[in-house]
């Protein structure tokens, strides 16, 4: 198939009316941030409520939308400049940076609710919103005010846009495929009740797909092909495609960070096997641990109890886990470079600036 970009006369060089902005800085990002919250707060609805509540907003937007890595926020204007050639007016990166920060807010209302349901301690290098004290179950009003916020942001920069529709839609398809990953994530992993059959390679896919991949990966380049005029059915599938398969990466990743990295430098505190998840880890030990190593399992697994953990762990270490995850690693790096270099429909740029950034990830 033809690539797109030789095909659209609007994503042409140096169109009329474009300038070149500078690079989109993290600081320029949270501008975007700070201006969008600042909207936010001073929405009718907000500004008619005691000022406390306005102060509550405020402070739980800064505490739980702009503290991550922003990869998935940054993405957006990274794309629509790969589209544009860096020809782009102000307007179209200031438009990306807002749905980049869409995706941000959507993400923080999955973390505060997934923090809760995982009893996780700490996120981003503090606590859990919902440990905060004074905070507690006000959490969860909280994330659905994170969602609804989203739609606000949509309702304001982009009502006028051709694609506010498919915007709508997308964010809605996303957060149900989402929900619905996390439903498995958690069906998976009752609590009291070790069953090690359940833990299953196509059950593990199938979370992470759609728990993970769908909104970290497809959602920005989506909103990318979006802005960045570039809306054909097979455009959406070609990204969709390579996204997923990034997106199972990258939780793979999460998975073994939450064992074998540093809270320190991930910034939050494993608790995989205490949750009983249907983990990579846990899945892979499965298919090649010995009898007695399996009994260890069954007995350690799931539970919130400090030498159950460890003994896990040392588990892990036996069975060579450390070493079959940096193969899959360096195995998934290859596989994902070849199936972006073996289409020319979207440029490989759209998703190697991604893969770059997750490459060896250690937070
Ligand atoms: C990552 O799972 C997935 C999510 C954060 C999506 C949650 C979805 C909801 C609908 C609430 P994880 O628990 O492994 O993430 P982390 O390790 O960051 O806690
Ligand atoms: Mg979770
Ligand atoms: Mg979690
Ligand atoms: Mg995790």
């Amino acid at each position: 198939m033809a690539a797109v970009l030789a095909t659209e006369p609007m994503l042409a060089n140096g169109a009329a009316g474009t300038t070149s902005i500078g690079k989109n800085t993290k600081q320029d990002f949270v501008r975007v941030y700070e201006m969008l919250r600042d909207e936010l707060v001073a929405d009718p609805l907000t500004a008619e409520q005691p000022q406390f509540a306005a102060d509550h907003l405020k402070r739980m937007l800064d505490y739980n939308v702009p503290g991550g890595k922003l990869n998935r926020g940054l993405a957006v204007a990274d794309i629509l400049r790969v589209f544009k050639h860096g020809e782009v007016t102000e307007e179209e990166v200031f438009r990306a940076n807002a749905l980049g920060w869409c995706i941000e807010w959507l993400q923080a209302f999955f973390l505060v609710a997934d923090d809760i349901m995982d009893n996780s301690i700490t996120r981003r290098g503090q606590a859990c919103w919902y440990r905060v004290p004074g905070v507690g179950m006000v959490a969860c009003n909280d994330y659905i005010l994170l969602e609804s916020c989203i739609y606000r942001i949509l309702q304001r920069h982009f009502s006028a846009a051709p694609y506010y529709a498919q915007l709508l839609e997308l964010f809605h398809e996303t957060t149900h495929q989402t929900a619905h990953g996390q439903l498995l994530d958690i069906a998976t992993a009752p609590i009291g009740t070790v069953d090690l059959s359940r833990y299953t390679l196509p059950t593990y896919m199938r979370i992470v797909t759609y728990k993970t991949a769908f909104y970290s990966f497809y959602l920005p380049v989506a909103c990318g092909l979006l802005v960045g005029g570039v809306a054909v059915p097979p455009a959406f599938a070609l990204a969709k495609n390579i996204c997923i398969q990034m997106g199972q990466y990258f939780q793979i990743q999460d998975d073994y960070l939450d064992c074998f990295g540093d809270p320190a430098v991930i910034g939050k505190i494993g608790t995989d096997i205490q949750d009983n998840k249907c983990s990579w880890l846990v899945v892979q030990a499965l298919q090649r641990a010995q009898p007695p190593q399996l009994a260890a399992l069954k007995a350690n697994y799931g539970k919130d109890d400090e030498e159950a953990v460890a003994a896990v762990k040392a588990l892990y270490a036996e069975l060579g886990l450390e070493a079959a995850f940096r193969e899959y690693e360096s195995e998934s790096y290859v596989r994902l470079k070849a199936l972006i270099h073996d289409q020319t429909l979207l440029p490989a740029k759209v998703f190697t600036h991604l893969l770059d950034k997750i490459y060896k990830r250690q937070k």
